[in-house]
């Protein structure tokens, strides 16, 4: 199995292309990006290259050099980012994704991208809400989202590629800092909780959204790519979810951990925007049915890692 990691320095990818080479051997995943700088596990344990997604001869000369069977495509622009610069978001989510559709329906890979949370909107049910349900975003990153989504559908329908995907909730991780999304407050907290001892947050008290930790997001890319084909009814893109919270929960699993630590309010609204237009809880049945989705992180079992994989790194 030889794979490209487009975007592979960001949140997942510098977790993943780790977790890859272990199991696929090094030389045998390829991280790619914009440029040669982020992480250095890396950029020193295996091969990387220059790919901008914009530019389809740069992922075409990736995946034919490394005789690629399998692009994990996550370079991408998310919420908050995508919504101060909504033209950068439809470049490189839509382009990015059509370019390495493109290369991969010519050189036979699959396709493995991430939807996310932010694919449902204003009008969907919004507790449990239903694999297969109404999808009308308010975000540029949300319509980037169903359009990919359904675009994946597409290239499997059409030309055979094996394309498939998650709508993954906010992640949350130590490693590397999330890129620019309305969820990052459940990262943010756990550094200011560390560093400062309080923490000022973005977010109203009262709103649900669905978080993962990492290591749960990491085996869902994992298990669905490794998954029986004949066993996927659905495949652009699998409800995935492993907690729903509000801003005072994340805050409550912390002090139990941390009494001293306080936290209060400054709203943002253009987040609070978005976050009220995403669904509390998904219904994930369908991920669980198809391809034994499992995740094996709550909301306390995260806080305690997180607290001390943070203490270590942060000093
Ligand atoms: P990230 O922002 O941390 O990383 C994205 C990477 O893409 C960055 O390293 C960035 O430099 C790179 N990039 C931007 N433009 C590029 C271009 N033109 N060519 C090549 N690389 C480019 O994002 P992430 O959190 O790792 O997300 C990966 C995927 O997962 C995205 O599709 C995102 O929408 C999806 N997702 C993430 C989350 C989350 O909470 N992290 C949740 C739902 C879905
Ligand atoms: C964001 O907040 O933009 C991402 C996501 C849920 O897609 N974390």
């Amino acid at each position: 199995m030889k794979v490209l990691i487009t975007g592979a320095m960001g949140q997942i990818g510098s977790e993943l292309t780790m977790k890859l080479r272990e199991r696929y051997g090094n030389d045998n995943v390829v991280a790619s990006g914009l440029r040669r700088e982020g992480s250095e596990k890396v950029l020193e344990s295996g091969p990387f290259e220059i790919v901008d997604v914009t530019k389809p001869q740069q992922i075409a000369d990736a995946v034919n050099k490394h005789k690629v069977d399998w692009i994990i495509h996550l370079a991408a622009i998310l919420s908050a980012v995508g919504e101060s610069n909504p033209n950068l978001a439809w470049d490189v989510n839509m382009g990015g994704l059509f370019n390495v559709l493109e290369v991969a329906r010519e050189s036979k890979c699959g396709v493995f991208t991430p939807s996310s949370i932010a694919a449902f909107g204003p009008s969907t049910p919004k507790d449990n809400t239903p694999q297969d349900t109404l999808q009308r975003p308010t975000t540029m990153y949300g319509v980037t989202k169903v359009a990919g989504e359904l675009l994946c559908d597409y290239y499997y329908q059409k030309y055979g590629v094996d394309t498939r995907g998650v709508r993954f909730p906010g992640l949350i991780s130590y490693e590397t800092l999330p890129g620019g999304g309305t969820t990052d407050y459940a990262v943010e907290i756990y550094y200011k909780a560390i560093e400062e001892g309080k923490y000022t947050c973005p977010i109203k008290d009262g709103t649900y959204m669905d978080m993962m930790y990492m290591p749960d997001a990491l085996d869902a890319i994992v298990n669905l790519m490794e998954a029986d084909p004949a066993k996927l009814k659905h495949r652009n893109a699998f409800n995935v979810t492993a907690m729903s919270f509000q801003p005072e929960d994340i805050y409550a699993a912390i002090k139990k951990h941390m009494p001293d630590f306080t936290m209060d309010y400054n709203v943002n609204p253009v987040l609070q925007n978005i976050a009220d237009s995403w669904p509390n809880s998904l219904d994930d049945s369908a991920a669980r049915e198809e391809w034994g989705w499992n995740p094996k992180y709550d909301l306390d079992a995260m806080t305690k890692d997180m607290l001390e994989k943070l203490k270590v790194k942060l000093g």
